[in-house]
């Protein structure tokens, strides 16, 4: 039975602390441990979420939550180019106007779905 407590004990002490299990990786290396960044793939220190799915805006172009990036979504950023529509920023800052970098996002996240992102992470879409 002392075993037993003395695994438990080094179990707490290394797997118990939760920041330590939540930030013991980032991929994209911006300082937030990819259980917690919202683009896990995508360095996004600000972690700007404007339409509050839990994906961030810099890995999420899925404007009408339909679980894809598709021509919904285009007719959107279209309407958002040259304006100051974070939600249609996908460059930091976001709140400067939506510009070919953004469009560039968009284009290469067409098909996809939004993500990957840690807190949505075994979900097939952000919510
Ligand atoms: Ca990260
Ligand atoms: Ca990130
Ligand atoms: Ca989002
Ligand atoms: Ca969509």
């Amino acid at each position: 039975m002392k075993r037993i407590a003395l695994i438990a004990t080094i179990g707490l002490l290394f797997w118990g602390t939760p920041a330590f299990a939540e930030d013991s990786v980032d991929f994209d290396l911006d300082g937030i441990g990819d259980r917690l960044d919202n683009c896990s793939e995508a360095s996004n220190p600000e972690q700007d979420d404007t339409d509050l799915d839990d994906c961030g805006n810099l890995c999420d172009a899925d404007y009408d939550q339909s679980g894809i990036t598709g021509f919904g979504d285009f007719g959107f950023i279209s309407n958002c180019f040259g304006k100051v529509i974070p939600l249609c920023n996908h460059t930091e800052p976001v709140d400067d106007p939506v510009a070919f970098g953004d469009f560039g996002f968009f284009t290469s996240s067409f098909g996809l779905a939004p993500g990957p992102s840690g807190p949505t992470a075994g979900t097939t879409a952000c919510p």
